[in-house]
């Protein structure tokens, strides 16, 4: 058939000139990169309704880069219908088998267009190139391989019930596709966000559409292209750029999905969940906000703790969910640490992200630049001690924010509460001799993303992993994730795993068969 046709095809058929969008041309990273600026529904890209349009711009200089089609509710009911349609039809043709082979193959699609990928993700969301290579965009072919592997071990159980003598009966599970699933992600981390969410609802069958966040939505239409040359059929992935009030809603309040996987803040990830139910009742997977706490005890390995406590707060400049939102540096060794900190922070490399020895970029967008400002700002007011940065780096165009340290925090204000998700490491300290009253504050928020402990003593270890009450747990280490190992929070950093063989259970729904014989 078509699909094995084309799957045997391989990947350097040279189809790029058979799909038509209208694109612009990215001269960046001593490349020319075509890259779509249109919706990308049943396999076809095109124009959003009324040729409406986002403004794209570029973090690093805040010069617009392009506009890119802004989906209104029709386009988004587009899309449900392809993706219906799809689901029904072309994609229930597909074995899956058949499926982690097109899958595979977008992999080494994406592999092989990972400098390009890196570049786009760089200039559109300023990840630092180097990083947006390893993680945005290899964290990203990695959880596509991963997930390619279970599509034919997806399997359920026969189950010894009780049998109404003389007759025997059978009863076994089945695991089946949700039908059109509804992936709504944020901006930090544009094509892993998609990725790890996607190709566990493909992986168990099902059809989808995305609506990736309206500032940096590029790497996501270069991804809908290569999935049109790794021969996925119409209407099983869309792309729908667009505005969380009114694309993204369309999607929570749309009959016809039956699945909403959703990445983003705590306030957006309740009312969606209100729409959810609200609309068709439809599942849904919340991966919310947080406010991490890591705990670093005396007895740690402090070069090791203080490695890695930089990057628990400075990694992807601050805009990671799972960032360390909450320092506790036992007393003995707090000043030590600050100042191991500051020291490096005064060596750190910002600027352009495409440069490779840059260690820093520009903030996500505007909005998110100016929250960090106020963050400080109240930080500040409140008495918290601002030691290192707090403001705009000086003399430089985009949005470009100091890596900033507060010490002195106390547990009651704004800043140790809320999340900045920007490079703001608030640092608390604490009697090394009285365990239990920092558990007691590390466990008071009301976030449960992740955590971290750095100490030699295993038994201190395993009591803080006991005792913490986070859906991930780093021990003398931090930011270690794998697409193998499953993801996600607790309280109101929300329900729902990410990667793993636990998120196809997301994807999926069980079916159990009765036989009397
Ligand atoms: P949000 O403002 O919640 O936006 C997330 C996504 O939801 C965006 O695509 C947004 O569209 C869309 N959206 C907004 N309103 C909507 C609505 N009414 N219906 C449907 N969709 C809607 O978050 P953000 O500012 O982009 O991302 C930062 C937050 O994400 C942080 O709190 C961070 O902790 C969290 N985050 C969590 C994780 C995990 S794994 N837990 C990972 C990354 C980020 P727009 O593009 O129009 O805004």
């Amino acid at each position: 058939d078509l699909l094995i046709r084309t799957l045997r095809q391989g990947s350097s058929g040279g189809s790029s000139s058979k799909i038509s969008y209208e694109g612009f041309t990215l001269k960046a990273n001593k490349r020319e990169i075509r890259v779509p600026t249109q919706l990308f529904i049943n396999g076809v890209f095109l124009d959003a309704e009324k040729q409406r349009t986002l403004d794209i711009i570029n973090p690093t200089n805040e010069q617009l880069l392009c506009k890119v089609a802004c989906a209104s509710v029709a386009d988004a009911d587009k899309a449900v219908q392809a993706a219906h349609k799809a689901f029904y039809g072309s994609w229930k043709q597909v074995s899956a088998r058949q499926r982690g082979l097109l899958m595979l193959r977008l992999a080494d699609l994406m592999e092989q267009h990972k400098e390009e990928l890196a570049t786009i993700e760089s200039v559109d969301s300023g990840a630092v190139y180097t990083l947006a290579l390893k993680t945005h965009i290899g964290m990203s072919i990695d959880a596509w391989r991963y997930f390619a592997g279970w599509c034919d071990k997806i399997q359920g159980n026969t189950i010894p019930v009780n049998p109404a003598r003389p007759n025997n009966v059978l009863t076994f599970t089945r695991k089946e596709p949700i039908g059109v699933c509804g992936l709504i992600t944020p901006w930090n981390y544009p094509l892993m966000m998609l990725s790890w969410k996607m190709a566990a609802c493909i992986a168990a069958g099902n059809t989808c559409l995305i609506k990736p966040a309206q500032t940096c939505p590029l790497t996501a239409l270069k991804f809908a292209e290569l999935s049109v040359l790794a021969g996925f059929p119409p209407g099983v992935i869309n792309v729908l750029p667009g505005k969380g009030s009114e694309a993204g809603q369309a999607v929570a309040d749309h009959g016809l999905v039956n699945k909403l996987g959703f990445t983003g803040s705590t306030p957006v990830g309740q009312h969606i969940m209100k729409s959810c139910a609200a609309s068709n009742l439809k599942k849904c997977s919340l991966e919310l906000g947080g406010k991490s706490p890591l705990v670093i005890f005396a007895d740690c390995d402090l070069d090791k703790a203080v490695r890695h406590g930089m990057s628990s707060v400075f990694f992807n400049k601050g805009e990671n969910c799972i960032a360390a939102g909450r320092l506790f540096v036992e007393d003995r060794i707090h000043d030590e640490f600050v100042r191991r900190v500051l020291k490096d922070l005064r060596t750190m490399t910002i600027g352009d992200p495409l440069n490779r020895s840059t260690a820093h970029g520009p903030q996500n967008h505007k909005a998110h630049f100016d929250k960090l400002i106020e963050f400080c700002e109240t930080g500040v007011a409140e008495g918290a001690k601002l030691v290192y940065g707090g403001c705009r780096v000086p003399n430089m165009k985009g949005y470009f924010f100091m890596p900033t340290v507060f010490t002195d925090v106390a547990d009651d204000m704004f800043i140790a509460k809320e999340e900045s998700f920007g490079p703001i490491m608030i640092i608390s300290k604490f009697n090394g001799s009285d365990v239990d009253s920092v558990m007691l504050r590390a466990n008071r928020t009301d976030y449960g993303l992740a955590s971290g402990v750095f100490t030699k003593d295993i038994s201190k270890a395993l009591n803080f992993a006991d005792r913490i009450d986070a859906g991930t747990v780093f021990v003398n280490v931090y930011n270690k994730t794998d697409v193998a190992a499953p993801f996600g929070g607790f309280k109101q950093s929300g329900f729902g795993k990410d990667l793993g063989q636990e998120a196809l259970n997301e994807y999926m729904k069980t079916k159990c068969v009765t036989i009397e014989y």
